[in-house]
């Protein structure tokens, strides 16, 4: 049997709104607002046990260690922690909430996953995501490495290779562009990679950045040892990147044979290309579009209908589909109106719907399916993976334990300048992995 498991980013201490994601309209939005990293990460762990009681698998990685001095020492600021943060403050108080971020928790953007069954090699692999139109993220992959390279860490199942070269041509996103159509999770699969521009993409006309380069994809399906025909590329439209829509899993969402996106996804001739692809490599290959009639672009992106879970029955079975979307979908007439009617039409398999609370991570433009990296596994893959990062109920327990203790109720951007700060943010991160059994993990716990 093989099943999908759900590794979800814990979010950090640091959580907070610095409006560092242009063309992401939540990142621009609530810039400078305060944040509750403890309600975002309580509702990043009920997420999880949503998963867990409703009978799925579920893992998570760990946040990264922040501040990230490592980058400011890079660029010539010297001296201890303190002093460190003194100089910043004073020359260039801008870099702060590049090296504050806790943009690691949208695990989406870790890597590309590709699974055992697709493989020619028959391992799975990852490549972590570069990341490199946003700065507070591109300093993400060396530490999103070493979390697979600690969670998969049999060599002989699992390839973890390191990051794209860090060239805006081969710009990357990792999964939330990135979807593995099956029949069902023991069948061999396909790769649809959704790209935002190539060599013949008009820059001049695109608002907001294209994240995801074609020559990126095309990279990591190499990598991957996917066989060539096996790999599908399909280009976003300007028109979704115009709207805000900075990844594919803004308008799009899929598992199994099934893909649910807008209508103004994509580029026309390139869906049809696609389209016609998967039909011929996917057994009951099922496109549900969303008319833009029934939720406009607009709806989609304010609401993240597609930043849902899709997801197979626990039992992997393709049957009946669930979805499990972010309480603004409820809250928004027309998705929820939308959402009703699909659970109630027998033609395709989406049958439930759940809603979770994930808004401290939405006001910065991440949904559920954001805060998950999913990995296709057989049950003698699970047995490999280390089984500290594999989550149950007790488990869940004890982290939240952790984040009733040391995370803040409320986190101002200003508070980012305080030295105390620091050994706050060390403190919370050294109970985490002490109660996970990972310590020692970060740098400043070996150091
Ligand atoms: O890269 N936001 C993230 C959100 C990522 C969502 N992920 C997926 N759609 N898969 C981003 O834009 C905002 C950080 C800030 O502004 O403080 C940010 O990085």
């Amino acid at each position: 049997m093989s099943f999908e498991v759900n590794f979800d980013g814990l979010i950090g201490p640091n959580h907070n709104y610095s409006g560092l994601a242009f063309g992401n309209l939540a990142s621009s939005r609530n810039a400078k607002n305060t944040s509750s990293p403890k309600q975002a990460a309580l509702q990043g762990l009920e997420k999880m046990r949503t998963l867990l009681k409703l009978g799925y698998k579920q893992g998570f990685m760990l946040p990264q260690e922040r501040p990230d001095l490592s980058v400011l020492r890079e660029i010539g600021f010297e001296g201890d922690d303190a002093q460190i943060l003194k100089a910043v403050s004073e020359q260039a108080p801008h870099l702060l909430s590049m090296v504050y971020s806790a943009s690691s928790m949208w695990a989406a953007n870790a890597a590309t996953v590709t699974p055992s069954n697709d493989s020619a090699d028959g391992k799975v692999h990852f490549t972590p995501a570069n990341l490199l139109t946003t700065s507070h993220r591109a300093i993400e992959h060396k530490q999103t490495q070493r979390c697979l390279e600690a969670i998969f860490n049999d060599k002989d199942a699992f390839t973890v290779h390191a990051a794209l070269p860090s060239i805006t041509r081969f710009a990357d996103e990792g999964a939330a562009n990135h979807t593995r159509l099956c029949k069902d999770y023991e069948s061999q699969g396909v790769g649809l990679f959704v790209y935002g521009r190539d060599d013949n993409t008009d820059l001049n006309e695109l608002r907001f950045p294209a994240r995801q380069t074609l020559d990126a994809s095309a990279s990591i399906a190499r990598q991957h040892t996917l066989p060539g025909e096996r790999a599908v590329y399909l280009q976003q439209s300007a028109v979704a990147i115009n709207a805000g829509a900075f990844h594919n899993d803004v308008v799009a969402v899929g598992n199994g044979p099934v893909l649910f996106y807008h209508q103004d996804a994509y580029e026309v001739p390139s869906q049809e290309a696609a389209f016609a692809k998967l039909d011929k490599l996917v057994e009951g290959f099922t496109a549900i579009e969303v008319p833009r009639e029934k939720v406009s672009l607009d709806d989609a992106i304010t609401s993240y209908l597609f930043n849902s879970q899709l997801l197979a029955s626990p039992d992997g079975s393709m049957n009946e589909l669930r979805i499990v979307a972010p309480t603004e979908c409820r809250d928004n007439d027309n998705v929820r109106r939308y959402l009703e009617e699909l659970a109630q039409d027998t033609s395709q398999p989406i049958r439930h719907v759940e809603f979770v609370d994930v808004r401290q991570s939405m006001s910065n433009g991440g949904g559920p399916a954001c805060l998950r990296l999913r990995v296709a596994l057989s049950e003698e893959e699970i047995a490999k993976v280390n089984p500290a990062f594999l989550l149950d109920d007790a488990k869940i327990d004890a982290l939240k334990s952790v984040v009733e203790k040391h995370y803040r109720e409320e986190l101002n951007p200003e508070d980012l300048f305080d030295p105390a700060f620091i050994t706050e943010c060390q403190q919370a991160l050294n109970a985490l992995t002490e109660v996970m059994g990972i310590a020692p993990f970060y740098d400043f716990q070996r150091s």
